[in-house]
């Protein structure tokens, strides 16, 4: 195998111990080897760490489901009030290690691996990325489940079984390419398929209208939704709740026999085709791309078959005497809508009370809007989401209906109660009656039918009232709220840095920080402590060498331990200005290659690592990605400089990657112009690892440093608030770019990093060009403060006390970024909802 052992069997047996822990190992390994020999995937004769991998997995989800079930049933038995988290994205990342870790069996499991002749990191390392999601939104869905989970709280997840996740990332001498990827190759060891829960779910076709006046929705295309879960363990508790992914399958009775024998094999297999499509492909975009019809397809199937699953849950649980009335629903039921992607929920439920169960409007629209909550992601134009109004009258001519008596009855509700609205109607009603192109604005249909709209971190709630929903909120003061994301630290520390995650339990006292992060302050009373400093040292320098170590597979550079790690990971998007971090790099190179040898000695040696995938058609994104590996190959070349500075683009971005880089950071950038990250959720992850940040006042930065203290955050750059007027003095030519800006610019131009012509890219920074929007996203104004951002970092770098003392500070402050205190005000002011354990 790759790990040049001898492919062996499957063993027969192991032999039995005498002491407990033992026993379970001995337990477990006998359950593996089970799964090898019984589940029958591989030839017996092959035991490799792959084999391992899944016959360790199906061990585990033996114990997943036994606890699924007692979850299950117990949440039937209480009936209480449960929330379903409708999600377009979920990135899950590897699931072994985490499953081990919850369920508190690492040490039963090292053994029993030991026992069969393997690590459980190298059985670990054998796993495959769930990339069902792009990024944020995608991953910040998966730690909720995990907080849900470990909270007890009777909630579960609703998302699509794409057959190929995000693309996998290449880097070639073109730049980025895409290759599909391919999670189900062999097969999920996490999933378990419910034959018995299905839906229909209806395409196209009309409104027939019944002699008593009420309407259905008949012909069309119908698709079967079938139901897969994937059981998610809380930590250290029995509930584990299920993320539940619908795979689009055709029903047998399409195909078309006829047609088959004719030899017309396509043809006769339309239907089943056209099936197949819905769930072929993650949607890849992330906050610019618009959508096509197969997405439109995609985020009604979501709705469509989770509202008919929760509605056959509330009927299933009713206690005895009857059916139960449709006005206890709110109280029994919460859908929180993961951005707009999944707002056909609002049409698809009033649809299905209407037609199918026979409530009136006003009855429907009581239950739908105490049921339905909207969670907005981001104040990007281009990213909230329009439908043209004749595609979705097309595809779902109920639901347009459903959606003009909607806006028809939030237009006169209105003009009859505010005039002063009158002439903001035009923007605030759902439809857009633009004649050039008639749309549907989903964020308005949103905020119009949910009773809670929420943003993700203070400063962007804040935007959505003074901006976005302004007007809204004077109709509706008390909708809006905020609730700052969060991560899990069971992952996001516990499991990714086990080094530091003992340090500090060693130093607590308790590891009971894991599911209670605040107590984490407990750790600023030693910040200056030279022991822990120590002690903390070399946690952060071993993940620094497993760092590098990573690096030098998958890329071939070599990078330096002693040298400052500085990192910044995320989709590759204008706004979040990773072009700002390498015109940065490029001006460090200039003055380290003009200095002296015996001046560069003096300077703060660096590994700048920027990762990340840019959207497949995004032209700006892709030309950074090219740049930044341009400008390594000379920088990471250059025997003058390349002790000093190294460049190094980390391909393939995913969950998997960041467990890797964030344990091993010293610095990252989270940089965005302000006002344009909704949150961010990495900057949480780095600052919780001990990772200062440099950063702009943007998203939940805000909220770190406040919880850090600003002397241990290198803050610069513009306020969201100054953003418009800066555009505006830009734009009119008042603009005086820094020199070391221009120098960066120039230099980048000359041609030293290759031939690749970066002109346009680098033009999209100029005020007055064709290109670009006379830098929109003022990297020009920001770069002065940025920079000397940066000379503060390499100082405090040379200051070792200092700079731990600031780490420390950094873990200890940070909390507040727990997914489990945000999920906690999510059921307490959102949902209602209450804490179920399992006994
Ligand atoms: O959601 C994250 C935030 O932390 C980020 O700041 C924010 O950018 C991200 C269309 C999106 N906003 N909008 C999207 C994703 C996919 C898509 O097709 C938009 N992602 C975010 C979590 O709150």
């Amino acid at each position: 195998n790759a790990n040049g052992k001898a492919a062996t069997g499957v063993p027969d047996k192991v032999s039995e111990k005498a002491n407990p822990e033992a026993n379970e190992a001995t337990e477990i390994a006998g359950n593996i080897i089970y799964h090898a020999k019984y589940s029958p995937h591989f030839s017996p004769l092959k035991f490799g760490p792959e084999q391992a991998l899944y016959a360790t997995a199906e061990s585990l989800r033996d114990r997943l489901i036994q606890l699924w079930n007692e979850t299950y049933l117990h949440f039937h038995k209480v009936d209480p009030k449960q929330t379903y988290y409708l999600s377009m994205e979920y990135l899950q990342g590897r699931a072994l290690t985490n499953a081990i870790g919850n369920l508190d069996l690492n040490g039963p499991y090292a053994d029993a691996l030991r026992k069969l002749g393997y690590e459980l990191e190298e059985i670990a390392e054998q796993e495959k990325d769930a990339a069902l999601g792009n990024g944020g939104l995608g991953r910040l869905a998966s730690c909720f489940l995990d907080s849900m989970a470990t909270l007890n709280l009777p909630a579960w997840g609703y998302g699509l079984r794409y057959r190929h996740g995000l693309f996998k990332q290449l880097i070639t001498k073109k730049g980025q390419e895409e290759v599909a990827e391919d999670w189900l190759e062999k097969f999920s060891p996490w999933e378990i398929v419910r034959h018995d829960v299905v839906f229909p779910v209806r395409f196209f076709g009309h409104v027939q209208i019944n002699p008593d006046g009420s309407r259905k929705w008949v012909g069309g295309d119908v698709v079967q939704a079938l139901a897969y879960d994937v059981p998610i363990p809380g930590f250290k508790t029995k509930n584990t709740i299920s993320l539940r992914l619908w795979e689009a399958k055709a029903r047998a009775e399409d195909l078309d026999l006829f047609q088959f024998n004719e030899g017309e094999y396509e043809l006769a297999a339309q239907l089943h085709s056209r099936a197949q499509q819905i769930c072929t492909v993650l949607y890849p975009g992330d906050a610019t791309e618009n959508g096509k019809l197969l997405r439109l397809k995609q985020q009604f199937f979501l709705c469509s078959a989770s509202l008919q699953d929760i509605i056959s849950r509330f009927n299933e649980r009713s206690t005895g005497e009857g059916s139960r009335k449709w006005s206890e629903f709110p109280s029994k039921v919460a859908v929180q809508m993961n951005d707009t992607h999944p707002t056909l929920a609002i049409p698809e439920l009033m649809r299905l009370l209407m037609d199918d169960n026979g409530l009136g409007w006003d009855e429907a629209w009581d239950v739908t809007s105490k049921t339905v909550a909207y969670t907005n992601h981001t104040v990007l134009p281009e990213a909230l989401e329009k439908w043209s109004q004749s595609l979705m009258r097309k595809l779902l001519p109920r639901h347009m209906e459903i959606i003009e008596e909607i806006d028809k009855r939030f237009v006169q509700t209105i003009r009859s109660t505010r005039v002063d609205l009158e002439d903001k109607l035009s923007s605030l009603s759902i439809l857009d009656h633009n004649p050039q192109k008639p749309v549907v604005r989903m964020a308005n249909l949103c905020v119009v039918s949910s009773h809670t709209v929420n943003g993700v971190a203070q400063l962007h709630s804040d935007i959505l009232k003074d901006e976005l929903f302004a007007d809204y909120v004077s109709i509706w003061p008390n909708k809006f709220q905020n609730k700052t994301n969060g991560i899990t630290p069971r992952r996001w520390l516990r499991f990714c840095s086990p080094e530091l995650s003992d340090i500090i339990t060693k130093w607590l006292k308790t590891d009971k920080w894991i599911t209670d992060l605040d107590l984490l302050t407990g750790l600023r009373q030693f910040a200056d402590n030279e022991e822990l400093q120590s002690e903390w040292a070399s946690a952060k320098e071993a993940n620094k060498q497993r760092l590098a170590q990573y690096i030098e597979r998958v890329t071939g550079v070599s990078i330096d331990t002693n040298s400052l790690f500085d990192i910044q990971v995320k989709r590759i998007h204008e706004y979040k200005r990773q072009l700002m971090n390498i015109l940065g790099v490029i001006y460090r190179f200039k003055k380290l290659k003009e200095m002296k040898p015996e001046e560069r000695k003096k300077t703060t040696p660096r590994t700048v690592m920027i990762g990340g995938k840019a959207f497949a058609t995004y032209t700006n994104a892709k030309r950074i990605v090219k740049l930044v590996n341009d400008v390594g190959d000379v920088v990471n070349s250059d025997p003058e400089v390349n002790e000093y500075l190294k460049v190094v683009f980390v391909p393939n971005y995913n969950v998997t990657v960041a467990e890797m880089l964030i344990p091993g950071s010293e610095l990252s950038q989270h940089i965005s112009t302000a006002g344009m990250e909704a949150s961010g959720t990495s900057n949480m992850k780095f600052a919780l690892n001990g990772c200062l940040i440099i950063g702009t006042l943007d998203g939940a930065n805000v909220e770190i440093r406040e919880e850090i203290g600003e002397e241990n955050f290198f803050l610069f750059g513009a306020t969201a608030d100054q953003v418009p007027r800066l555009r505006k003095e830009r734009e009119d030519g008042l603009f005086k770019p820094d020199p070391r800006f221009e120098e960066a610019k120039q230099f980048a131009k000359s041609g030293v990093f290759g031939t690749y012509d970066y002109g346009p890219l680098l033009d999209s920074l100029e005020g007055n060009t064709g290109y670009g929007r006379g830098d929109y996203f003022l990297v020009g104004y920001d770069f002065a403060s940025y920079m000397d951002a940066q000379a503060k970092v390499d100082e405090a770098y040379k200051d070792r006390k200092r700079w731990l003392k600031m780490s420390i500070m950094s873990t200890a402050g940070s909390g507040k970024f727990s997914s489990d205190r945000t999920i906690a005000q999510y059921a307490k002011e959102i949902w209602n909802i209450e804490a179920c354990p399992v006994p």
